[in-house]
């Protein structure tokens, strides 16, 4: 079970599932995103976790707005910005791959198809492989988000094929109806079962979020915070934005003497260059 001395805290603004009427401080316009994200950096955060909304504030895989999205925060901060290439469900997987092209430093890549909720979530082997040869070419680094134990495998066959380069970033997704439930033991047997030299950290959805975070915290694991995985800071209380999310992840943190990564500790423990590339 690798564990970082210092945790990433990533924050995840807005997601692809909820809207405005679910929580009227989400996040989906170009501005209100970077704003989110520029707070949450203020805070601590050293990771943001993109998806992209279009002008019906909707999930899209439109690769300009990824770039003016990239570019808007990179002018506000200087965080790592990773991109999702889950996007949202019923979005095909050739234009959320597409979404690389606009070379963040980091990208997510979901490696096994799934039930997820009500939905299918499609992401089929062959597909899989291709994109993760593009991102080793491209040079973005991939989050293996990993929502049930055979994921981990999967992963394990794509770094053995020489697909994936060392050290391996996991997201370990518990809560999502399709995948893992969101139970300490089930952390608890995912995280042990991280390769040694891998960087990892929870994403909690739903109510489990701050006990699950709490505990990758104490088990060494990084956190992610923010309206994508949970609208409530506690029960039938919105958050009032992400702030109060990001704020209470980074309080977990210095409470449990893990302290917060900055930026540059953050590129050392997920194995980035020191610097951001310029293209
Ligand atoms: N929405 C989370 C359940 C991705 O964006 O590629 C998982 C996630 C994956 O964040
Ligand atoms: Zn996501």
């Amino acid at each position: 079970m690798a564990s970082s001395a210092k945790a990433v805290v990533t924050v995840a603004p807005t997601g692809p599932i909820a809207s405005r009427d679910d929580n009227p401080s989400l996040p989906v316009t170009p501005e209100a995103i970077a704003d989110a994200v520029q707070e949450a950096h203020e805070l601590g955060a050293a990771v943001a976790h993109l998806h992209l909304r279009g002008e019906d504030e909707r999930p899209t895989a439109d690769v300009g707005l990824a770039r003016h999205v990239v570019e808007l925060v990179q002018s506000r901060c200087d965080i790592l910005v990773q991109l999702s290439t889950g996007v949202g469900l019923g979005v095909p997987f050739d234009a959320r791959a597409a979404l690389v092209e606009a070379r963040p430093e980091m990208a997510t890549l979901n490696p096994c198809s799934m039930s997820f909720g009500q939905a299918e979530f499609s992401n089929p082997p062959k597909d899989v492989a291709r994109l993760a040869e593009r991102m080793r070419e491209l040079g973005v680094k991939p989050e293996l988000e990993i929502y049930d134990t055979g994921h981990l495998d999967a992963c394990l066959r794509m770094r053995d094929a020489g697909l994936l380069a060392e050290p391996l970033q996991f997201s370990i997704v518990l809560g999502v109806q399709g995948g893992m439930a969101a139970t300490p033991e089930n952390l608890m047997t995912m995280a042990a079962r991280m390769p040694a030299d891998a960087a990892w950290q929870v994403v909690a959805i739903g109510r489990s979020n701050l006990r699950l975070s709490a505990i990758a915290l104490a088990l060494g694991g990084n956190v992610r915070a923010g309206l994508e995985d949970t609208l409530h800071v506690r029960r039938g209380e919105l958050a009032d934005g992400n702030a109060p999310l990001v704020a209470r992840a980074v309080r977990l943190a210095e409470d449990l003497d893990r302290g917060v990564a900055t930026v540059a500790e953050a590129r050392e423990s997920l194995g980035l260059p020191r610097v951001r590339a310029t293209a």
